[in-house]
């Protein structure tokens, strides 16, 4: 779709597919490859598909910011300033990527470390390789948690658990994720690209406007049951004048011949 170096933005129909593209540094994230994903995201937001796969090439997913890049400054003995990274730099492609109307999946491939478990938890659904590994590495290098991975990760999997892991600086194998309930299933590693276009297809045969309000709904909690039944009966009340809607209701309720 587009020419990129650090990642690649492809489509077929109403499904794209987003690749971290530095397999030699697990896709550890640098300033050109998060200018590319800015643009991949310019593109998605002009033409949103109906489903987003997120995914890494070769064996790691994302393992976080390149620490080689913030090297040649602190060597120097020069002040860095992770503030401006983040505002400039992380906060607008989390933002952005979950304000997508799209469903994301992420297939975390191998390895999401630091920054990488804040883009695979942009996902509304995480499928995962057998062999990935969610690692909070931020503490081992001195650092919390960001990339919006202190709001999300505890969401997913617990406020205690999400501490411990980002007070270890520790991580957690693809089962456990599992167990948690971080990730929706696991796969063999040499499965994991079928099984997640699979997914896919099954999501763009459903309704894209009843996903979109799903997601809504679901994950931009209401602050009282009231309010979320009243946003329900919006959402349903639109919904009920789509044409699947209507199309579902003829094909399944119409009167059958007589046996
Ligand atoms: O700076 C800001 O803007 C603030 C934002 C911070 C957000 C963050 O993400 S902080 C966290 C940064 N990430 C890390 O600290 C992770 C560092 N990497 C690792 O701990 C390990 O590489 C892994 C546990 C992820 C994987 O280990 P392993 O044994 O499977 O692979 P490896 O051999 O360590 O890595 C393979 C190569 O990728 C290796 O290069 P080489 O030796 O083959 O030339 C390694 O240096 C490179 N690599 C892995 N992670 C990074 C990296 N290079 C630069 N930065 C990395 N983050």
């Amino acid at each position: 779709m587009a020419p990129f170096e650090h990642i690649r933005l492809t489509r077929d129909g109403a499904i794209a597919r987003l690749t971290l593209n530095r397999p030699a540094r697990l896709n550890a994230l640098i300033r050109p490859m998060q200018a590319e994903l800015s643009a991949a995201l310019d593109l998605l937001e002009a033409e949103p598909p109906q489903v987003l796969i997120l995914t890494g090439e070769g064996r790691g997913f994302c393992a976080g910011q390149d620490l080689t890049e913030r090297y040649p400054q602190i060597a120097a003995g020069e002040a860095v300033h992770l503030g401006a990274s983040l505002t400039q730099t992380y906060n607008p492609l989390i933002r952005r990527l979950n304000a997508l109307p799209c469903v994301i999946i992420a297939a975390v491939n191998g390895v999401a470390a630091g920054a990488g478990i804040g883009l695979a938890l942009t996902a509304d659904i995480i499928l995962a390789a057998r062999e990935a590994r969610f690692l909070m590495a931020f503490g081992k290098v001195g650092l919390g948690p960001d990339a919006g991975v202190s709001w999300a990760l505890p969401e997913r999997i617990g406020s205690r658990r999400a501490l411990a892991l980002a007070l270890t600086g520790g991580g957690i194998d693809a089962q456990t994720a599992l167990d948690w309930g971080l990730v929706w299933a696991l796969h063999d590693a040499g499965e994991l690209a079928a099984a997640t276009q699979e997914l896919a297809l099954v999501l763009v045969a459903g309704s894209a406007q009843a996903q979109r309000a799903a997601k809504q709904l679901l994950r931009e909690k209401a602050p009282s049951l009231e309010a979320a039944l009243a946003r329900e009966s919006a959402c349903q009340d639109a919904l009920g004048h789509t044409d699947f809607y209507r199309d579902a209701v003829l094909a399944f309720a119409a009167p059958k011949p007589a046996r």
